[in-house]
């Protein structure tokens, strides 16, 4: 039997018609700038996101740290929330290429001015110089939080008043517009640069966009070249981009629901602690008081789930394009089951 796999939604695979599409996209050297169809997702993207410019990178991670590479110096700080994925999922590239030491404001990935302030230093020499705000939205390890948008503009605007920059971390703000009903463009207008991804829950296989005002992605394309981040053929990519977005985007909402049907499933299930009202999207986290992760992973997969861990005792369970309702549902039982087997007699 094929597993459900909730270990993350980048684990999807592009459906025949999203191959058709790759198969037949038009393309040319995108190093000489001459292929069509990267240039229309970077329209399409910087359009749907009210952005001058977009550029197609090859991950997330490139297009976060092309913004961090753009909105800083070397000695910097930046501020972030807790758990933001440049902070922790990044391989330390922040300090490896940007050379910028990170302080976090808040707890659990979404925070307010007063936490933002805290972590602004004061114009003094002798301390690093905080140039940048970094936002994750949604917030991946605080479980799909979305960063709701007057929050959201409170914060940006107070670093702005503050003259930081803002950089949205926007690998599902898919995500956090199709649960919030606020438009991209009102979620990117916090932000000077936004990154999007399109291997998450929009199910293509490869590629992000960063996009900002029209100088910046200027320099932005150097620093892709320099990151060994420029593609040659990459409208093939690109084509999988461009079809997720017209035709894998507006199903996100059944996501949402997969998830809330999953953490109502495991309501109740001794020894597992889910908040069906904290799943905003397509992440539920899960924290265990009985056992611990591990075994409840191993036990999971004899049960014919997948399933990861972001600490010793969380479970994380994301839905994607790949997991139907009926999956849903049968994933609740099995790891509920893993759960309950797992228990500390
Ligand atoms: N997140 C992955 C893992 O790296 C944790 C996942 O399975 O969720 N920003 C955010 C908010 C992300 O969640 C991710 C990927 C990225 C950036 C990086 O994207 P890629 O993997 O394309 O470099």
């Amino acid at each position: 039997m094929v597993p459900i796999d909730l270990r993350s939604d980048t684990v999807t695979r592009p459906t025949p018609a999203m191959r058709q599409a790759m198969a037949s996209a038009e393309v040319g050297d995108d190093v000489y700038g001459e292929d069509p169809t990267v240039q229309e997702l970077e329209r399409r993207v910087a359009e749907l996101l009210g952005k001058e410019r977009a550029l197609f990178v090859p991950s997330g991670t490139m297009a976060n740290q092309i913004a961090l590479l753009l909105h800083t110096r070397r000695g910097d700080e930046v501020v972030i929330g807790e758990g933001t994925h440049c902070a922790e999922y990044e391989s330390g590239a922040a300090a490896a290429l940007s050379g910028v030491q990170l302080a976090v404001a808040g707890t659990g990935g979404l925070f307010d001015v007063a936490e933002l302030e805290a972590k602004i230093r004061p114009g003094a020499y002798w301390l690093p110089r905080t140039s940048l705000l970094v936002v994750e939205n949604t917030h991946n390890r605080g479980g799909g939080r979305v960063f709701p948008l007057a929050r959201l503009r409170a914060v940006t605007d107070h670093a702005r008043a503050r003259g930081l920059a803002v950089h949205l971390d926007g690998a599902r703000l898919w995500n956090a517009a199709a649960a919030s009903g606020v438009s991209l463009e009102d979620f990117a207008r916090t932000a000077d640069t936004v990154s999007v991804c399109f291997s998450k829950g929009l199910g293509a296989p490869v590629g992000s966009a960063l996009a900002g005002p029209r100088d910046l992605l200027e320099r932005a394309v150097r620093l892709r070249r320099m990151l060994g981040g420029a593609m040659r053929q990459s409208g093939v990519l690109a084509a999988a981009a461009l079809f997720a977005l017209e035709h894998q985007r507006a199903r996100l909402a059944e996501d949402h629901d997969h998830a809330q049907l999953l953490a109502r499933g495991l309501q109740g299930v001794p020894g597992a602690r889910v908040d069906p009202a904290r799943v905003d999207t397509n992440i539920v986290n899960i924290e265990l008081d009985g056992p611990s992760a591990e075994p409840v992973i191993a036990r999971a997969r004899e049960l014919g789930v997948l399933i990861s861990s972001i600490a010793p005792r969380f479970l994380r369970a994301v839905t994607h394009l790949d997991v139907s309702r009926e999956a849903a549902t049968r994933a609740a039982a099995a790891l509920g089951a893993a759960i309950t087997d797992c228990q500390p007699r």
